[in-house]
């Protein structure tokens, strides 16, 4: 998969993008993240990307020209499919498993991530863009969003977590019914006079499963309550 990014600070993504997943990701060719800095596609000499907004208010608006410019130019690049358009803004569609699961299918993506207070709507209107928001809270750029598509569509390539695949049994996803996880232990069976749970050292399997879907259903019910309506846990 190849995931353009296109941003005023490429150097964010550094970090992100030469640790971990990614990095191994990246290692094994599954993943090729290409950084395009938009002041590349600027003409004046001060590499302007923003301006005040038509009919005044706050804040500065992110210009029209270098991002349709940039955008162009990137679908362009053959022998790669034009891809999905990203723009990481506040008013988008929530990011979520779902979502991460269908970008995850996709060969090609582009994030278009703004800073500033807004962007010049004909961005949209040119380049049709699906709005991606990843919650409701306000950050100061689209930088941090777009590290979070990465991040959850990247661990579910075939083979970047190994063949294990713990992607598919987890939060949020079906085979763990729609439940938050169950509480887990490790060695030492007792660490500052806590024990680990008995039933967990007592070899019995089937108990296990029951008392770990039992604490996945608790938990649930105490801190998502809203995972539990409208589906088979309901009544649980
Ligand atoms: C004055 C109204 N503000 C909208 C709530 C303007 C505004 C604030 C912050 C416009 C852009 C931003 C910067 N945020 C993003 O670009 C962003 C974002 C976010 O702030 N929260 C959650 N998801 C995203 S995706 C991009």
């Amino acid at each position: 998969m190849r995931v353009d990014v296109v941003t005023i600070f490429p150097p964010m993504f550094e970090g992100v993008i030469s640790q971990s997943i990614l990095r191994i990701a990246r290692e094994k060719g599954t993943l090729d993240v290409v950084l395009t800095d938009l002041r590349e596609y600027t003409l004046d000499r001060h590499r302007t990307v923003d301006d005040r907004p038509f009919g005044g208010g706050p804040g500065m608006v992110m210009k029209a020209e270098p991002v349709v410019k940039a955008v162009r130019d990137l679908r362009a690049q053959a022998p790669e499919p034009p891809g999905r358009l990203l723009l990481m803004c506040p008013q988008g569609r929530v990011f979520d498993q779902a979502y991460a699961q269908e970008l995850a299918r996709e060969p090609r993506l582009i994030l278009l991530c703004a800073r500033y207070e807004g962007y010049d709507e004909r961005i949209v209107e040119l380049l049709k863009p699906e709005r991606v928001s990843i919650g409701d809270y306000v950050l100061t750029g689209g930088e941090l969003p777009a590290m979070v598509v990465l991040d959850a569509v990247t661990r579910l390539q075939p083979g970047v977590l190994g063949d294990d695949a713990s992607a598919v049994s987890e939060s949020f996803s079906p085979a763990n019914e729609g439940l938050l996880e169950y509480p887990q232990y490790t060695r030492p069976a007792e660490f500052e006079g806590l024990k680990v749970p008995e039933i967990l050292l007592s070899g019995d399997h089937a108990k296990i499963e029951a008392w770990r879907r039992e604490q996945a259903l608790e938990r649930t019910r105490a801190q998502r309550p809203d995972l539990l309506e409208g589906t088979e846990n309901q009544d649980a």
